[in-house]
């Protein structure tokens, strides 16, 4: 029997699954989550964020990350679960965070004491102290000069997948070096969050992968090679504090001493980390062309794999390399999760009032819209936050909750024309897809029957499939990820939700008003 573990370093909790696979006998053994505000409350993170004055700026503590996986580890190791069968380790962390090391990174984490907690010993080797994360929006400057420097926002989307975003790692690097250039100057090596938490499993720094690379705004997205143009118009000496690219598949490493002498693992291979949208493409099941999956957890994504590269004209998505050695085309708006946590708090509602509220209002709100920028947001990009309501009454609960779901499938469906894929199934993953409610109006809007996959936190899933598809690939045998897949990714056919004629004809006409309410309201920022 072989288990594989995966990881999913999210933006607002630590999640832990173990797979067994063995022939055909393929189930899910442990599924465990940890979040970072209640578990690790010395922190101080709200939904995983540290709090700041600023509103562009979201940061948060790659320690509390360390922290988190020594504890699952060790929830792991007493869990009962056969840990001699654990071949090989991998993980999907939220993407674009940045991590930075001093030199004495390397040092440490290669002779971490197995008799004192991970996070005691990782004290001094960072250059900052926190993370700029996804949701930081405060690099709009850097942007505009990193884009210049290229020669435009087409050219550098040619070049790396995206035009430059204010959340990408390339801009969070020129702030942090132009900000703080002592920091910089003392950091040896920055990490994605991936790439650290792979580092200390591993005890030596590993490599970033092509998913979670293109997602820098540094590396050409055809060769999978660090882009020369984009790390000079970036920083100084930019390329030596790289890790190395690798495939998705690459094997870091065995899992290092503290992790054997501490809890008992054995010497496992420790794969590649990636990002969490490359890992959720693997964990639903998106290995072929033609589909797409939508995740609604703390952003809104929607995404399908490519086998060639198609860029954005509009500049609004993304085009990321996918863990299969082909592209994944992204849509992603960060107006997700907490934006219909913010109605149903500003209501008292618990999730199944705000069910009700959907239930009770008629498709199409009667004409009310709402365009819901709670925070900035990220597509259509908006740097000032600021909601939008039309014919909607703020004081009315359930037309609020029917608003923002609405406005948010709209937006999804509206910018992600440019992928031109005609789907007729969507598997929906991520925290708010247990909400049958909100299925319906995604299948509404976009005229494809909705479905719920077994497992739910797909990105974990995801990450435990690639440890065993790169665990087989080093064996020697290279299997197909049909094969890979099955058995773990199957819709729950009882969870089918399918579109109402009637409704899809509505959500045609509204997503025309929609958009020119959109236009508009960007045309006035
Ligand atoms: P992430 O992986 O980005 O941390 P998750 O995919 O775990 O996020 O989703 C977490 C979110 O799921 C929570 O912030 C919560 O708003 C949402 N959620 C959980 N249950 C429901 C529900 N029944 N209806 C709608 N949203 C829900
Ligand atoms: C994708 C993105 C988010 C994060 C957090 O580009 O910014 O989806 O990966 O989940």
């Amino acid at each position: 029997m072989s288990i594989y573990l995966g990881f999913d370093a999210s933006t607002q909790s630590l999640t832990a699954i173990a797979i067994e696979v063995t022939g055909s006998r393929r189930q899910v053994l442990l599924e465990r989550t940890l979040g970072y505000d209640d578990a690790l409350p010395g922190y101080g993170t709200r939904h995983g964020v540290l709090p700041n004055d600023d509103p562009l700026v979201a940061t948060s503590s790659p320690r509390m990350w360390a922290e988190a996986l020594d504890r699952m580890m060790g929830e792991i190791a007493s869990s009962g679960l056969d840990l001699t069968r654990i071949r090989a380790i991998s993980g999907s962390a939220q993407q674009h965070g940045s991590v930075y090391l001093n030199a004495d990174a390397a040092p440490v984490i290669e002779q971490l004491d197995a008799t004192r907690p991970l996070v005691e010993q990782i004290d001094r080797i960072f250059s900052r102290p926190d993370a700029p994360i996804w949701m930081d929006a405060s690099t709009a400057a850097e942007c505009a000069e990193i884009t210049a420097s290229v020669g435009g926002a087409a050219a550098l989307a040619r070049l790396t997948g995206s035009r430059a975003f204010e959340r990408f790692t390339g801009p969070q690097i020129r702030r942090f070096a132009r900000r703080d250039p002592t920091g910089y100057a003392r950091t040896e090596r920055i990490h994605l969050v991936s790439s650290f938490l792979a580092s200390l499993l591993a005890g030596h720094h590993a490599p970033i992968d092509p998913g979670d690379g293109s997602g820098m705004n540094l590396m050409d997205i055809t060769t999978r090679a660090w882009a020369p143009a984009a790390l000079d118009a970036t920083a100084p000496e930019l390329l030596r504090r790289l890790p190395p690219l690798a495939p998705s598949w690459a094997v870091v490493g065995e899992l290092a001493p503290y992790w054997q002498h501490r809890y008992g693992f054995p010497r496992a291979r420790v794969i590649a980390w990636s990002g969490d949208n490359p890992c959720s493409l693997i964990g639903t099941g998106m290995v072929r062309e033609g589909a797409i999956a939508i995740s609604l957890g703390t952003s809104d994504t929607l995404f399908g794999l490519l086998h060639t590269p198609r860029i954005d004209p509009t500049g609004a998505g993304h085009v990321f390399g996918a863990p299969t050695g082909d592209y994944m085309s992204l849509v992603c708006c960060r107006n997700g999760s907490l934006a219909r946590e913010q109605v149903r708090a500003t209501f008292g509602l618990d999730w199944a009032g705000f069910s009700r509220g959907l239930r009770e209002t008629p498709p199409g709100n009667g004409g009310a819209i709402m365009l819901p920028w709670f925070a900035p947001e990220i597509t259509p990009p908006v740097i000032e936050a600021g909601v939008r309501r039309f014919a909607l009454d703020p004081g009315n609960a359930a037309a609020n909750v029917r608003a923002v779901v609405e406005a948010q499938m709209l937006a999804l469906a509206l910018h992600s024309r440019w992928m031109q894929v005609t789907v007729d199934t969507i598997y929906a993953t991520g925290g708010a897809a247990a909400n049958r409610e909100i299925l319906q109006v995604m299948a509404d809007v976009h005229n494809a029957e909705v479905c719920q996959l077994a497992v739910g936190n797909s990105a974990c899933l995801g990450a435990a499939l690639r440890a065993c598809h790169a665990d087989r690939l080093a064996d020697g045998d290279v299997p197909a990820w049909e094969d890979v897949i099955a058995g773990f990714v199957a819709p729950a056919a009882e969870t089918r939700v399918r579109p109402v004629p009637a409704h899809v004809a509505l959500y045609d006409d509204l997503a025309r008003v929609y958009e020119a309410r959109e236009a508009e309201a960007l045309r006035r920022l």
